[in-house]
């Protein structure tokens, strides 16, 4: 078999973003959760091989477009990424969003704003166009709340931490500034990385997370180590690990809504406020509490996050599992 991609490469304030323009496999279900739990279990190959190397590398993610369940909507979006296909991407919907629009991949009712459909429930986007281009893209995401607070779990290299966990699309076991732990520039990206796989195995043994409204959306994925911001204008600096080796370029817009929500938890963020995330490389998004709202039995907020992405290439890639014996790819862990 012989698969062809033509897809879109590019970079949501550094974080890499594949946008697959043709080559998406036909996905049964209605709604984009159900289309994403049949692409785990029938195309998953597919992600491997456009995400994994030898085509990606360990920090790559991307995205499919598909037709909208609801016709008042633009498009559904799957996330795919090393680790799997994420039920919400930040980053990703900013860059998917940016080269879908540019690329005409995309035409939508009302120019300046897409409704998608994620496996994680509505999100809506607005986007600024500076000529060819889009230069801004912001978008409404799903309810974000505190989940879970001052979870204690032992790390084997800091020893005893105490850390929230929230939901923003993924659960993030957040690490704020504690005893054993001061900031996150105390650490390369490899340190950090190294310390964040036991952590998340440490915290889904200690906590049981579960969407309340969505059954399949399950687990901590996401480690979020924080630090004081290095840019005068940011509000606060965080580094995400995801996959098994990534830390975010980018800030992370599901960890940055994520951290919104527990700060709202805390009374440091008020409706109306914005949170100015830095990453780990220096990028920005913009942060705000649009709106207060509840999931399940929890106080949640509705986040909006605003960056950019660039475009920087066009991408022809095969999946031939007749002659190339890494057609599936692999990682290196
Ligand atoms: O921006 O939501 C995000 C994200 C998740 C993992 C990497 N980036």
């Amino acid at each position: 078999m012989k698969a062809v991609f033509e897809c879109v490469d590019g970079h949501t304030c550094g974080n890499p973003v594949r946008l697959v323009a043709t080559g998406a496999p036909a996905l049964q279900g209605i709604t984009m959760a159900e289309k994403r739990l049949y692409f785990l279990e029938h195309f998953d190959w597919v992600r491997q091989g456009l995400m994994f190397e030898p085509r990606g590398h360990d920090l790559m993610s991307g995205s499919m477009l598909y037709p909208p369940s609801n016709p008042a909507n633009d498009v559904a979006v799957l996330f795919i990424e090393t680790s799997g296909c994420l039920p919400m991407c930040g980053h990703g919907t900013i860059g998917t969003i940016t080269m879908a629009i540019e690329e005409g991949l995309i035409t939508p009712k009302k120019e300046g704003l897409v409704r998608m459909e994620t496996p994680a429930g509505l999100v809506l986007a607005t986007y600024t166009r500076k000529g060819t281009k889009v230069s801004a893209v912001q978008f409404t995401n799903v309810a974000s709340y505190l989940a879970r607070e001052a979870v204690s779990v032992n790390s084997p290299h800091l020893g005893k931490l105490t850390l929230d966990v929230a939901y923003g699309g993924n659960f993030y076991a957040i690490i704020d500034s504690q005893p054993a732990f001061k900031d996150m520039n105390q650490f390369s990206a490899d340190e950090l990385i190294t310390m964040s796989r036991p952590i998340r195995e440490a915290v889904n043994k200690a906590v049981h997370l579960v969407h309340p409204d969505h059954p399949e959306i399950k687990g901590c994925s996401h480690v979020m180590w924080t630090g004081k911001p290095q840019k005068k204008n940011s509000t606060a600096r965080n580094a995400v690990f995801y996959g098994d080796k990534a830390i975010d370029r980018s800030p992370c817009g599901t960890g940055t809504s994520a951290r919104m929500a527990q700060w709202y938890a805390k009374q440091k963020l008020q409706v109306g406020d914005t949170f100015i995330h830095e990453s780990i490389i220096g990028s920005q998004f913009i942060g705000k509490i649009e709106a207060i709202s509840t999931v399940g039995s929890f106080a949640a907020i509705i986040p909006s996050i605003k960056g950019w992405a660039k475009k920087y290439g066009f991408n022809k890639l095969t999946i031939d599992t007749e002659d190339d014996p890494m057609a599936y790819g692999f990682q290196v862990i």
